[in-house]
């Protein structure tokens, strides 16, 4: 193998964001962009042992495996994991690295953002622990990739065949092929009540619906519900990843996931219904005519962990992203064990698990997970609720409002104002920061402020900061509003407010989010000003 030095200037936008490096495919295919980002991971952290390697196969997803190939082998790298296809779910390339005890692993995904020549795309590094790379990481990848003078690659090599599982030696290099399911699988097999869930699937008298959504998880929803678990064929919809995720957008969410919306609201709904996204570590969950909103999602599967043989001993604490509504502080409050409020983004968690400090943690924007990856995990969500389901043997409608009855419920909402110029937006968050200190004891529509702040997190186990992570506004009665800019986004700015109020009364469960909520979006409104500086008078999404 001859290893070629090119010589590189850099590009000065390569900070990683709230999940990795995300930009259109355009800037990506640019000469030596993805180069000077991977020389930059290469330069930091090392070469390393083994370097797993994977995507969620979107549009240059199979290109930019090659890329990363020639110089991982040019930058000394021992051994590669490359799932066959290049496909591996973000879950299922945690438990890859931790499994097979890689130094650390390369994520080709934009996640929930659309893909195709014209969408987006994204590399990610985690770390041996199977998670995110935290924050110093980054940013001295980022530092790296500011300073960059010229990247290795290995000269001359074929393309390696990456549909092939097995082993071989490309350019000096071992790369082993492996099945992206067949870890991840076994994994799932250790947790959950396998033979319990099977039972419920295969009797007839429950039917599933999982909408893959044309993204990654459709082989391990294929595997694991229908194969292992023995849900009838056509229970997993939309199965085949496509490169442009059949030109839809891989976000499951209400709006997005319509054609599966639709089917748990028509007439003859099947009784359970889930969706994950582009690489496969979102989820949404259903009943029939119920949607469980991931903050719910999180409480519920705190208050029933016991129900799952991996759980069975109980949970060392939970831990929630700040904007994550209070549900689930009410449970760990009853079970008494800790509950943690961190910055939004996964790698905030990882200290955390790896620490033994909590057992599950989970985001509002549809990502829940626990301490057997160090990834959010979409499949994993879908059969902790099979499992609670079955073992309950109620409908999520029923796990749902009992729920509520006891711990009271938590309306909450985002609202997400898309596209706006950037300066726009840094402005708006800006005059917001500057009102904070005086905001505190004055009233809104009758709501009173007692407490605001600018977030700033202090990670309890390694005493790293981090601070701007959301303005947080809380009112009397237990209600709140947080704004803070997305840090994943590839145009623009994207502002997301959201917004919670509790609900004690159990003849107040029934209504309807958003008009539970519509005086509080008024309030949120006008306290950032948002018509006026960004001329919207609504948002753009709505979650
Ligand atoms: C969004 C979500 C955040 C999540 C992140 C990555 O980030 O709000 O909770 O961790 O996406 O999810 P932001 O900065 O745009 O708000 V994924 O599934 O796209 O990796
Ligand atoms: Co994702």
């Amino acid at each position: 193998m001859t290893v070629k030095t090119v010589a590189t200037t850099p590009f000065d936008d390569q900070r990683p964001g709230t999940s990795g490096l995300r930009k259109k495919v355009a800037e990506f295919q640019q000469p030596r962009y993805l180069e000077n980002f991977l020389q930059s991971i290469f330069d930091i952290v090392g070469a390393g042992k083994t370097l797993a390697v994977g995507g969620d196969g979107r549009f240059h997803n199979r290109e930019a495996i090659q890329t990363i190939l020639r110089m991982a082998a040019a930058n000394g790298v021992g051994r590669v994991l490359l799932g066959r296809g290049g496909l591996l779910s973000t879950p299922a390339m945690s438990c890859v690295i931790r499994k097979h005890g890689a130094s650390g692993g390369i994520i080709l995904s934009a996640s929930h953002n659309p893909g195709g020549p014209d969408g987006d795309f994204g590399v990610k590094y985690n770390i041996a622990n199977g998670g995110p790379a935290p924050e110093r990481v980054t940013e001295a990848i980022y530092a790296a990739s500011r300073k960059i003078t010229r990247y290795l690659i290995a000269d001359g090599e074929a393309d390696f065949d990456i549909d092939r599982l097995g082993s071989s030696v490309f350019a000096g290099m071992q790369v082993e092929v492996i099945d992206p399911v067949a870890d991840y699988a076994a994994l799932m097999e250790k947790l959950f009540d396998f033979e319990r869930i099977s039972q419920l699937l295969s009797s007839g008298r429950f039917r599933m619906r999982f909408d893959a959504m044309h993204a990654i998880t459709g082989p391990y929803a294929h595997n694991i519900f229908e194969k292992r678990l023995g849900a009838p064929a056509g229970s997993v919809m939309n199965g085949t990843p496509l490169p442009d995720f059949g030109g839809g957008h891989p976000d499951p969410s209400l709006v997005n996931a319509h054609d599966l919306v639709a089917i748990m609201n028509g007439p003859d709904a099947p009784d359970f219904g889930a969706a994950s996204d582009g690489d496969g570590d979102r989820n949404m969950i259903l009943g029939r005519q119920i949607f469980v909103s991931p903050s719910d999602s999180l409480a519920m599967l705190t208050a029933n962990a016991r129900l799952v043989p991996f759980y069975a001993k109980g949970l060392a604490g939970v831990a929630r992203s700040m904007p994550t509504s209070l549900a689930v502080d009410r449970v760990a409050a009853a079970l008494k064990i800790p509950c943690f409020e961190t910055p939004t983004g996964w790698k905030y968690f990882g200290n955390l698990l790896d620490a033994g400090r909590i057992t599950l943690c989970g985001e509002e924007s549809f990502g829940t997970g626990s301490n057997h990856v160090r990834e959010k995990d979409g499949v994993w969500a879908v059969l902790f609720w099979l499992n609670l389901l079955a073992s309950r043997q109620e409908s999520v409608e029923a796990v749902v409002k009992a729920h509520w009855r006891l711990y009271g419920r938590n309306y909450c909402m985002r609202h997400d104002y898309e596209g706006l110029d950037s300066e726009v937006a840094n402005a708006l968050i800006d005059a917001l920061r500057s009102k904070l200190p005086a905001l505190k004891g004055s009233a809104f529509g009758g709501l009173e402020v007692v407490r605001c702040d600018d977030f700033s997190y202090l990670d309890p186990v390694d005493g790293s900061v981090a601070e701007h992570q959301g303005i947080r506004i809380a009112f009397a009665g237990d209600a709140r509003i947080v704004y803070r800019l997305s840090g994943t986004g590839t145009t623009g700015a994207t502002l997301r407010v959201y917004l919670e109020r509790y609900e004690p009364d159990p003849s107040r469960h029934d209504r309807d989010v958003r008009d539970e909520l519509r005086d509080l979006a008024s309030i949120a409104g006008k306290i950032a000003e948002i018509a006026q500086r960004t001329g919207r008078q609504s948002p753009s999404a709505v979650t």
